[in-house]
């Protein structure tokens, strides 16, 4: 308990910590690197899984906040469906405009890969966050373990549901490298919980309607339904509504997820979900922006064991060694559960 606390504090006092940033460099300061070699007045392009998810917008915020302190600039450029057709614009926006490096959430594993190619090619190093691509030659920035967050999300339903009964998965796109790696794991983690039975994978693009549309199908597909895990802040805050206004079926059903406190404040507070969990994504923007701004000046390698300073988080991070199905990674932090205690706490 006194470990979560601790966490939520810092949790919250580095979003103020971002804030004290974004100060300095509209003063014209910009923090010190490591090495104190970052070039400067590089631009790079934010290519985020779409422009109108809230959680790609308060983690390219993040990355936005460290580049302006370093000196350097940031687009932000992307569909408004989560497909890999819909981002290769916006790749071929960062080669032309000749930026220094990409930053990306990949809608798709391998289908970015010849446009990442190309832009490799042209000079831009490519950081992905978020949700991973596997082409070669570029650093993932990875918000928690994958382990971890699948095997933590099926924990925290069985707490809730007597660890029995049906339940089912709403996550984002079906192509999402992310989700799909939460997803291998919560299959796995199941296993330990025999009475609890997967009944159905629905995929809600993170579209609001799309999500809504596959939650009820999902509802009425499976009536005895006990718990749904959304490992999409979009998901489980369009299921949170839903259920919000539908108080009936909490009497059988508990949901659970990935969601932003933001959103999720309302349904915490009035009892229609329990807990959830998340990372901070402005931290997560902003680690991604240390890296890819000390990647595309020189200052390091996509190597493991190279390090960087994050000034605004406060910590030196170090480039992990590939593991399966991922190359070089940085990681950001263990997952924080929400509950009652502590959801009105945050401001992201
Ligand atoms: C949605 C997106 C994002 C994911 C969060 C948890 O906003 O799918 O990629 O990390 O949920």
């Amino acid at each position: 308990m006194k470990i979560k606390n601790r966490t939520a504090t810092a949790l919250a006092s580095s979003a103020l910590a971002t804030v004290l940033v974004v100060g300095l460099g509209g003063f014209g300061l910009t923090s010190a690197s490591a090495s104190g070699t970052l070039k400067k007045g590089q631009t790079f392009y934010l290519i985020p899984k779409d422009t109108l998810n809230p959680y790609e917008t308060l983690e390219d915020g993040g990355i936005a906040m460290a580049l302006k302190s370093l000196g350097d600039k940031a687009i932000v450029s992307s569909g408004t469906a989560d497909t890999a057709a819909a981002q290769i614009p916006s790749i071929q926006a960062a080669i032309q405009h000749h930026a220094a490096g990409i930053v990306i959430a990949g809608n798709d594993p391998s289908a970015l890969c010849p446009s990442l190619a190309q832009a490799r090619k042209a000079g831009l190093v490519i950081v992905s966050s978020d949700s991973d691509v596997t082409c070669p030659n570029h650093l993932f920035i990875n918000q928690a373990n994958t382990q971890q967050i699948g095997t933590s999300e099926v924990d925290l339903l069985a707490k809730e549901i007597g660890s029995s009964g049906q339940v089912a998965i709403l996550s984002a796109a079906a192509t999402a490298t992310n989700q799909n790696s939460w997803i291998k794991y919560m299959k796995q983690q199941l296993k330990k919980y025999p009475k609890m039975k997967l009944v159905s994978t629905v995929y809600g693009n993170d579209d609001p309607a799309t999500s809504l549309t596959v939650l009820q199908g999902l509802l009425s597909a499976y009536p005895n339904l006990r718990g749904i895990i959304s490992p999409t802040t979009v998901g489980i805050s369009t299921a949170a509504q839903y259920l919000d206004t539908h108080k009936s079926l909490l009497k059988h059903l508990t949901l659970t997820g990935l969601g932003l406190p933001s959103q999720m404040k309302k349904y915490v507070l009035d009892g229609t979900v329990k807990s959830f969990e998340l990372w901070n994504p402005i931290n997560l923007g902003q680690l991604a922006g240390y890296a890819v701004a000390n990647l595309a000046s020189g200052t390091i390698k996509i190597k493991a064991g190279q390090k960087f300073s994050a000034p605004a988080l406060g910590k030196t991070y170090t480039i992990l060694p590939a593991a399966a199905g991922t190359g070089p990674s940085v990681l950001l932090g263990p997952p924080f559960v929400f509950n009652k205690s502590n959801v009105a706490k945050f401001k992201f």
